[in-house]
């Protein structure tokens, strides 16, 4: 512990490790009406997947209801989701785009 001012209400507390910032995943969310490319294109342009991985996932979402579609820090995955959810919309799909925190 080291005082660095004259406030005797105020530590600060010396750490060697900077804190990692907590990370989202970002989920797509299966329904009967997105298609199956719109998914596809959406994996490819705004989590930059190979298209075989975005093929997989999203066949994982299709067939089991969700998916991760990348894990950003908090910022980054609140834009992709407005960004995706803005550009199904655009094009009238339904598709659902959520952001959790990990663990
Ligand atoms: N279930 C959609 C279909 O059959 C495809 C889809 C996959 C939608 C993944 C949303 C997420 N057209």
């Amino acid at each position: 512990m080291t005082r660095r001012d004259g406030d005797a209400r105020t530590q600060t507390l010396e750490r060697t490790q900077t804190q990692r910032p907590r990370l989202y995943r970002v989920m797509l969310l299966n329904d009967d009406y997105t298609p199956m490319d719109f998914v596809v294109m959406v994996l490819e342009r705004y989590f930059r997947k190979a298209e075989q991985d975005a093929q997989l996932i999203m066949l994982a979402v299709h067939h089991k209801g969700r998916g991760v579609a990348g894990v950003y820090p908090r910022d980054v995955a609140e834009t992709k989701v407005a960004q995706v959810t803005s550009h199904a919309r655009a094009e009238g799909y339904p598709l659902q785009v959520v952001a959790e925190p990990e663990a």
